[in-house]
């Protein structure tokens, strides 16, 4: 009964069934709705929702990338239920799931959902490639050691990510007097979006990392300016611009072995910050499965 006079199924980028069957896939997108830590305001938990809705409008050629990614298959895999008891029980159930369908040979892309379930897809990589960095896109430092009578609090979430492998950060503008000094004594590496500018740039950040790297984007280390969706916004951010140049360089000159896009709350900003998650996915997954 599938033919041409009816849209695609809704999968990310809105495939053709040929282009999206998990066999033949390389990527697997893994939507993640769960907000139940946010002190800002929520609505993350509809952010997988609105990315997939949004790729619906790109266009499937990327001219930044000059091919079209979704020809190394991605596919979309049901959203994770949320565990409501604990956010420590929700972070290991992403992780199972990440863990196997790494173990399966894929390249994950976890969809946010609040920034704590991160955690998930970063411990399974890190578990399973020794050495691994990560390297954080993010608005704050979220280094806290417990916050709200939780570890697992999205403000503690690169601090427990910190604890499998080294973070740097890139975009921070906004910590607490306990986690600068953390991040200062355990000797990682931060980027303000000034000193990003000033400092280098993409190839002094790259000089930190690894040759296997697993990206986090809290997509309020943008501009607020440019991505008004966020719960917890925080002026002076980075630019879409700069983050693709950035994005693009550390795949040219890195192992990017999966990532995630967190922190999207529609409701709280216009459509096109929606469509701007989307294209960020969707240009990230062509960065990092392009022949190097
Ligand atoms: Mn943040």
């Amino acid at each position: 009964m599938y033919d041409g006079r009816f849209s695609p199924p809704r999968t990310f980028a809105w495939l053709e069934p040929e282009d999206c069957a998990y066999d033949s896939s390389r990527v697997v997108v893994l939507p993640v709705p769960y907000d139940s830590t946010t002190s800002g305001k929520p609505g993350t938990r509809s952010g997988p929702d609105a990315i997939i809705d949004a790729s619906a409008e790109m266009e499937l050629f990327d001219v930044e990338v000059g091919l079209e990614p979704y020809r190394v298959g991605i596919h979309t895999l049901p959203s994770i239920a949320p565990h409501t008891g604990d956010p420590g029980e929700m972070v290991r159930r992403v992780e199972s799931v990440a863990g196997e369908l790494i173990d399966d040979g894929k390249f994950v892309v976890t969809l946010g959902g609040e920034h704590t379930i991160a955690a998930g897809p970063a411990r399974a990589h890190a578990a399973r490639k020794p050495g691994l960095s990560v390297l954080a896109i993010d608005a704050h430092a979220d280094m806290r050691d417990e916050y709200l009578d939780s570890p697992w609090n999205h403000a503690c979430v690169l601090r427990r990510i910190s604890e499998v492998a080294p973070v740097t950060q890139v975009g921070l503008r906004s910590a607490c007097r306990e986690e600068y000094e953390h991040i200062l004594a355990a000797g990682f590496h931060y980027y303000t979006p000034g000193g990003y500018r000033s400092e280098g740039g993409a190839e002094t950040v790259i000089q930190h990392l690894a040759d296997d790297v697993y990206i986090t984007i809290d997509i309020d280390g943008l501009d607020p300016a440019e991505m008004a969706a966020v719960g917890t916004p925080e002026p002076g951010g980075l630019w879409f611009g700069e983050l693709s140049e950035l994005l693009k360089a550390v795949c040219r000159e890195r192992n990017v072995v999966g990532f995630d896009v967190t922190e999207l709350a529609p409701d709280e900003g216009p459509f096109s910050c929606a469509q701007l998650a989307a294209k960020l996915v969707y240009r990230l997954i062509g960065f990092a499965t392009a022949p190097r």
